[in-house]
């Protein structure tokens, strides 16, 4: 077992080793729809956290997986997740102006390449998961998980969850839709994230079953830290603006249960994330240290 002994620096050095696999496939920026290539590659180059490959890589590992096949997926990933930030912060979603650190993509590139991009990089992401059938032996686990991959982003995973939100901005949301909102727009991903890694890495269904939960766990500790930092961040900071939820009129899990229930239940459903690793086979003290980090996080 590996002992962290600095998480941070680790987590550093992962954080640059997930973005270079991200990066190397990313479609090169030339040719007559050069513009559109550009917003996509600046959107992704931008930077973030590369969470959810990180997620998936550590999953896979701590089932074993020591192949290349899951490195397109891991690009793929975070590719889906920044076109839904591209979408998201399109003057019809939430109208935002900055995001990870730099002007959002509508505002560098426009609102129709804006709108492109975000649909390119969405199918690009398939077609580069596609890739990862040359790199297996197990093509059986990759097309399950290209279906996975679709399925969480689409109208029954991330896509629907939004849809929600969306149609709920400026009403009182009640408690079982907000954990729709929640599980769907930002928890489905994760789920993602980490199935993949489980089922490339080999899970038995039952282990599988239990990594669902954990995500689900994951997902939601995730986006109530996401809603507290909009309240209690900077733009600076958090690299997007603040107070994004107040101005959009958005029901939150903050202001529908309270600053202090919101930082309890974060903490409470991140040490169940863990118990439910605890319960898998293998160890991962990093994948364990990540999860505890969204606890801390501070952007
Ligand atoms: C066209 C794919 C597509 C989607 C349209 C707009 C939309 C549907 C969905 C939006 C989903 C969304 C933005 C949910 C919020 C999830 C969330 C908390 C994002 C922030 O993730 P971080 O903190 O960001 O990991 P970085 O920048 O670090 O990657």
């Amino acid at each position: 077992m590996v002992k962290i002994v600095n998480f941070k620096e680790m987590l550093s050095a992962r954080t640059q080793e997930v973005r270079q696999v991200v990066e190397a496939y990313m479609p090169s920026v030339d040719g007559y729809q050069k513009t559109v290539l550009e917003a996509m590659d600046y959107s992704v180059r931008a930077g973030g956290k590369r969470l959810r490959p990180m997620l998936m890589e550590e999953t896979y590992r701590l089932f074993g997986g020591k192949g290349k096949e899951i490195e397109p997926f891991m690009a793929a990933i975070e590719m889906i997740h920044t076109s839904s930030l591209i979408h998201d912060d399109l003057p019809c979603m939430d109208n935002d102006t900055l995001r990870r650190g730099l002007p959002t993509a509508w505002v560098k590139f426009g609102y129709d390449m804006a709108v492109l991009a975000g649909d390119g990089l969405l199918i690009y992401a398939m077609e580069t998961a596609a890739k990862a059938l040359s790199l297996t032996d197990r093509p059986d686990r990759v097309a399950r998980c290209m279906g996975l991959l679709a399925e969480k982003t689409g109208i029954f995973g991330m896509i629907g969850g939004q849809t929600v939100d969306v149609e709920l901005a400026g009403k009182p949301i009640p408690e079982e839709k907000l954990d729709f909102i929640y599980r769907l727009k930002t928890g489905a991903l994760l789920e993602a994230s980490m199935m993949i890694g489980a089922i490339l890495g080999g899970a038995e269904e039952e282990q599988l079953k239990l990594v669902e939960k954990m995500a689900l766990l994951v997902g939601m500790a995730f986006q109530i830290q996401d809603d507290i930092l909009d309240l209690t961040s900077s733009d600076e900071v958090l690299g997007k603006p603040v107070l994004s939820d107040e101005k959009n009129h958005k029901t939150t899990y903050v202001s529908l249960h309270g600053m202090t229930k919101a930082k309890q239940d974060v903490e409470i459903m991140s040490e169940e994330a863990v118990a439910c690793l605890q319960e898998l086979p293998g160890t991962n003290e990093f994948l364990e240290e990540l999860i505890r980090m969204l606890v801390n996080r501070k952007r």
